[in-house]
């Protein structure tokens, strides 16, 4: 395990439990809150691009932490900024009308309150349920429907499934009909409705190994050994591998985050200044009362950092493996730590590149190997795994893992979904998709960045092209906001270039990187719903934003019960300029699930993601000095 330094000797060092309790102090030294302030958030307040730039080793750093707190019950949330130096509030801003993620405490008070509710208890028992302890009720954010219960309240609606035995799948037994909407902060049910009694569905979708017996057989142990320990070093937060360089932090809603990534060759050649998944959505596809609401914001109303596991050995990561720790703030001050919650090792990826000259029969092969930086988040139901693999030729790419069990419903005897899968005699799935939105603080060697549309189409017939197999490549700058809302186009192989028009390469032109997109949807539903209101980011694929520090999320920073509007779509309504500036990429993507049963009990893992590779970054194949496999390769 690496430990965090105990005092910040830079700007971008991770958070560490006695900043948290300063910050905790300053504030309630201030008097500017009560006993019963609740914190939803303490993080870093990230120093600025020049603030990093201008960091010399040995410099004083000024810490500044942002604290999201909730003075009361309402819907109105307060941001505050603590310089830890000077021991004062540097920054107060309030937020009436908004609510942060979802916090624990909520969780619990509309848990607790529901399960001691008349009406709920009334419609468990008219399924045949009396031991409420046995119901797993699962609280949702709301969205925003313009129904007057969520107006000036932070509500939760809970969903409710049923465990014979505490081992149970929950998932396979929704109790089906029943829709609880609890103002959470208040612990106040204020609706329950019972749309009829639908039988509890009978297979247990158990994924316990006791219940698949006998174990398969035939897998012989596969140890993955470094002996003389991996390639990388980590000093505090920093990650150094090879050529790259990042530093590593776990905040709450994003969860990784990944700071100054730079390829050193000869200097440090930067390429991102940070990267982050800034949102994610997932909106269901079923328009009925019980299910249709649902569509869950998994960073701004849960957290991909907050709902971190802790990774283990053997299990999450094998080989040789750092893991960092996630250091975050409770939610009545305390700091706490999530053990293990970074794992970070190196992979063999089968061949780097390759040549048999069949002149010589000598035949050159390199062995490809990546860095992995990565964590996983348990959000309800779902599991998400987010990879951030380095490759020796100055590849980077950014992979999600999707996994855990479906978010499912009880069927009616007879009864086939229309906008679902059957995955069980009796339960069915509904159709959804998952929209990651990925934040890319461009600065590819160097700050102004400048940003391109590639594809390709058929030349026109003609004298140049007479026998009609021509096909030239379409390079054109994207000059404005408006202008970079982009979608994916296989057939044309679109994809987009992050160009440095000040630095050239040894072939004269201008230093690259570009964004390869995977196959990937955009949203469904349609844009004038809430949801396509609320996630607009999701909307288009790419969207490019000249850089402003507080632009952080995709959907705002406040998604949670938001009428919509915010984020992407707000700021880039100005259509600003894209041109002589810091440019800020971001990528949606993800997959529409259209669930399978063999996605059922719990879902072998699918894939999404996305690429970047150098173009032009490199005068030539950087991996030409890389030895071949001498141990192995004979
Ligand atoms: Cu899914």
């Amino acid at each position: 395990m690496v430990a965090v330094g105990p005092t910040a000797a830079h700007p971008l060092d991770a958070l560490v439990a006695d900043e948290i309790r300063s910050a905790v102090a300053i504030l309630r030294d201030s008097e500017r809150v009560g006993d019963d302030v609740l914190f939803a958030m303490v993080t870093l307040d990230e120093p600025s691009r020049d603030t990093v730039a201008g960091h010399k080793s040995g410099d004083p750093v000024d810490r500044r932490i942002r604290l999201t707190v909730l003075p009361g019950p309402e819907a109105s949330v307060v941001e505050a900024v603590v310089s830890l130096a000077s021991g004062e509030i540097v920054q107060w801003t309030t937020h009436p009308g908004m609510r942060p993620a979802l916090l624990f405490d909520d969780s619990y008070r509309a848990i607790l309150a529901l399960r001691d509710s008349p009406e709920w208890q009334e419609a468990m028992r008219r399924r045949g349920i009396t031991d409420f302890e046995k119901v797993q009720i699962d609280p949702w954010p709301t969205g925003n429907f313009g129904d007057p219960l969520e107006e000036g309240r932070r509500i939760a609606r809970c969903l409710s499934y049923y465990r014979a035995e505490p081992s149970d799948n929950g998932y396979a037994r929704p109790v089906e009909g029943v829709l609880a909407t609890v103002d959470a902060a208040r612990g106040e049910v204020l609706e329950v409705r019972d749309l009829g009694v639908v039988p509890l569905p009978s297979d247990s979708g158990s994924y316990l190994p006791e219940d698949h017996e006998p174990l398969r057989a035939g897998l012989l142990p596969l140890e993955i050994v470094q002996p003389e320990g991996p390639s990388f070093a980590l000093d505090g937060n920093l990650l150094t591998w090879q050529h790259w360089t990042m530093r590593v932090a776990m905040e709450p809603l994003e969860g990784l985050v990944l700071h100054g990534i730079g390829y050193h060759d000869g200097t440090l050649r930067t390429v991102l200044h940070r990267a982050s998944i800034s949102e994610m959505v997932v909106p269901y596809g079923d328009p009925g009362p019980i299910h249709g609401w649902k569509n869950a914001f998994d960073v701004g109303e849960w957290g991909l950092g907050r709902m971190a596991n802790s990774l283990s050995l053997g299990c999450d990561c094998l080989g040789e493996i750092a893991y960092l720790d996630a250091v975050f703030c409770g939610e009545h001050g305390t700091p706490y730590v999530i053990e293990n919650a970074v794992c970070i090792h190196e992979e063999d990826y089968g061949i780097l590149w390759k040549h048999n000259d069949l002149h010589t029969s000598r035949t050159e092969v390199r062995r490809s190997r990546r860095l992995v930086v990565s964590s996983i988040a348990t959000v309800g139901n779902y599991e998400y795994g987010f990879y951030w693999y380095f490759y020796l030729d100055g590849t980077i790419q950014h992979e999600v893992k999707l996994t855990g069990i479906m978010s499912t419903q009880a069927l009616r005897p007879g009864e086939e979904p229309r906008y679902g899968t059957r995955v069980a005699p009796d339960l069915a799935a509904p159709f959804h998709q998952h929209l990651f939105c990925a934040r890319l603080d461009l600065a590819v060697d160097g700050p102004v960045n400048e940003a391109y549309e590639v594809g390709f189409e058929p030349a026109p017939p003609g004298e140049d092209n007479q026998w009609g197999n021509a096909f030239r490549q379409r390079v054109e700058r994207l000059e404005s906001e408006l202008a970079a809302q982009r979608d994916v186009d296989p057939a044309s192989s679109r994809h987009w270039r992050f160009v440095n028009p000040t630095v050239t390469n040894g072939l004269g032109t201008p230093v690259a990187y570009k964004l390869l997109p995977g196959a990937t949807p955009t949203m469904l539903a349609r844009p004038e719903s809430s949801i396509g209101q609320r996630a607009g980011f999701a909307r288009h694929n790419l969207w490019v934003t000249p850089y402003a520090p507080e632009e952080r999320r995709a959907a705002g920073d406040y998604p949670n019960q938001h009428v919509g509007g915010d984020g992407l779509l707000r700021w880039t309504a100005a259509d600003r300029s894209l041109v002589g500036t810091e440019l800020v990429a971001w990528y949606s993507f993800g997959v529409t699930h259209s669930p399978r049963p063999e996605d059922w009990p719990v879902m072998p893992v699918e894939y999404c993601g996305f690429h970047l590779m150098p173009v032009g970054f490199f005068d030539r194949n950087p991996t030409l000095d890389l030895p071949p496999s001498a141990e192995h390769c004979r």
